[in-house]
């Protein structure tokens, strides 16, 4: 039975509390504006959240296409709430995901949203260079905003995996502009900043997570292998910087964390109620 960076051990059951991170890993997202925690969860964990999300009609129901600049089509279900006890909700609930990132971005925080990333094989499109601070400007005041990425199925180049620019959160927002159906960075800036800074590749096997900040430029190419992509990114902002314009998306207002047995309760019932049989 291995043991993963948060000191518990493979069994989501039998895994500790969370332990802080340390301060080279606080040093490293700050200086690079991205962490990788490897092992963070179980590749079984992983596993039955995939099988769930598989099956999940309602996931389904709920995703959404958006067309690259090639038209290849990337699909996303998104949630701006935790009303509900699915697995989705039950991860971005998890201690293991805001602790963090509360020690990261230096600041109590708020959920703003999750979505399960669905890039099949063959055919999910890229995302084009972006912040994700260029997306929600409209809405919030500052940056204090952060993501977590969790590699559900294993993220490789050839699936399309995430690709960031190391160290470009230190520059600032850039201007967004219409890029397909997606919202993209301005091009003569981009490839100066392409120029300078170190393109960083995020292979992640299930169960590594990579936080991010809202500032760090990022994109993924298409999904060119025979093997699905599937992630789930957990979004959060600073609790003193909730949107300033009204009828904003999101329900900003502190929520429970759950533990691993809290979450794994979440995923059993899911389970239970998707009939899906015990592994
Ligand atoms: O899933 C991906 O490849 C990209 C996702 C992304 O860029 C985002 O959600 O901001």
């Amino acid at each position: 039975m291995g043991i993963g960076p948060y000191g518990g051990t493979e069994s989501c059951a039998k895994r500790m509390s969370p332990a802080p991170l340390n301060d080279e890993q606080v040093a490293a997202f700050h200086r690079d504006g991205y962490l990788f925690v490897e092992d963070h969860f179980s590749p079984q964990d992983m596993e039955r959240l995939l099988r769930v999300a598989r099956v999940d009609q309602e996931l389904a129901a709920g995703a959404t296409d958006r067309f690259d600049t090639e038209g290849r089509v990337s699909r996303l279900s998104l949630r701006y709430n935790l009303e509900g006890e699915d697995s989705y909700r039950a991860y971005a609930r998890h201690e293991r995901i805001v602790e963090p990132l509360e020690q990261l971005l230096g600041s109590d925080i708020y959920h703003y949203h999750h979505k399960m990333m669905m890039k099949e094989p063959h055919t999910g499109g890229a995302w084009e260079w972006h912040q994700d601070y260029g997306y929600w400007y409209g809405a919030f005041l500052r940056e204090q905003m952060g993501s977590c990425m969790i590699a559900v199925d294993r993220a490789s180049r050839a699936n399309g995996c995430l690709e960031v620019l190391r160290g470009s959160h230190r520059f600032g927002r850039l201007d967004h502009g219409k890029r397909g159906d997606q919202t993209g960075t301005d091009p003569e800036r981009m490839q100066v900043l392409e120029d300078r800074l170190e393109l960083v590749y995020c292979e992640m096997a299930p169960g590594t997570v990579l936080f991010f900040h809202s500032n760090t430029l990022h994109r993924s190419a298409p999904n060119t292998s025979a093997e699905s992509r599937w992630a789930l990114i957990c979004c959060y902002t600073a609790v003193d910087n909730t949107p300033f314009i009204d009828g904003a998306a999101g329900d900003f207002s502190p929520f429970d964390r759950w533990d691993d047995e809290r979450v794994r309760v979440a995923v059993q019932a899911h389970e239970e109620r998707l009939a899906l049989a015990p592994d």
